[in-house]
């Protein structure tokens, strides 16, 4: 399988921890002609990442290419098999994506200080930090963010925490954990545990030679 895309895209890394998760073969690469050359855009019309290609299937937004592969590759599931359980993996991941990793890539446009809008900067961070006091609601206080398997939720908050970690210390949040119990403890798990922490390792790499500036 081709992934086309770079780790630091939070939805690039959602495919990739669920690839290596399962075992699933695959190489990693950005397009190469750009996202919008004619030859990418044929493959996907908005010219984003990741976009896969498996045999002659052709899929593109993460969500969706998180369920193909969980549906083509039975084993090692990342979807509990009760619909309870299934839903609460899903809530988890729902609630990393709108309601913290949103506001956390929102506040990247306010990166430069000096042409930063701080009341847009508190508006974010208050949401970040009202999404987190539902995330430690959710959190299964085990192993994983849902229970003691890794999930799709922990697919979706290990990339949301990796932006975590690198962005807010910079927007005065030096904690973003802030005292939570279960999230504590998560996250000491996910920078322990070889696929995350290995995940995280890599997001920071790119990230140190990641620069906007230049785009
Ligand atoms: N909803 C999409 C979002 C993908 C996305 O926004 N990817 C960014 C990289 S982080 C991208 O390709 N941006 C390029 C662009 O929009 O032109 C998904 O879940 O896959």
């Amino acid at each position: 399988m081709d992934v086309y895309g770079g780790i630091l895209s939070p939805y690039v890394a959602r495919v990739i921890l669920t690839a290596r998760h399962k075992g699933i073969k695959h190489k990693l690469k950005m397009p190469t002609g750009g996202l919008k050359s004619p030859e990418f855009l044929a493959l996907n019309p908005m010219g984003k990442i990741p976009t896969i290609k498996d045999g002659s299937t052709v899929l593109y937004e993460s969500s969706v290419i998180v369920d193909y592969l969980e549906a083509k590759y039975k084993k090692k599931r990342i979807i509990p098999a009760s619909a309870k359980d299934a839903a609460k993996a899903r809530l988890i991941a729902t609630v990393f994506s709108e309601y913290v990793q949103g506001p956390t890539l929102a506040l990247f446009r306010q990166r430069d200080p000096a042409k930063r809008d701080q009341k847009i900067v508190e508006e974010k961070l208050a949401e970040i930090n009202r999404g987190l006091d539902v995330v430690e609601k959710l959190l299964s206080g085990k192993t994983w963010a849902a229970g003691a398997k890794f999930t799709i939720a922990d697919v979706y908050a290990v990339p949301c925490w990796f932006f975590m970690g690198a962005m807010l210390p910079s927007f005065g949040m030096a904690d973003p954990v802030g005292g939570r119990k279960k999230l504590t403890k998560y996250v000491a798990k996910v920078k322990k545990d070889k696929l995350t922490a290995t995940i995280l390792a890599e997001m920071g790499e790119a990230m140190k030679s990641f620069n906007p500036g230049q785009r």
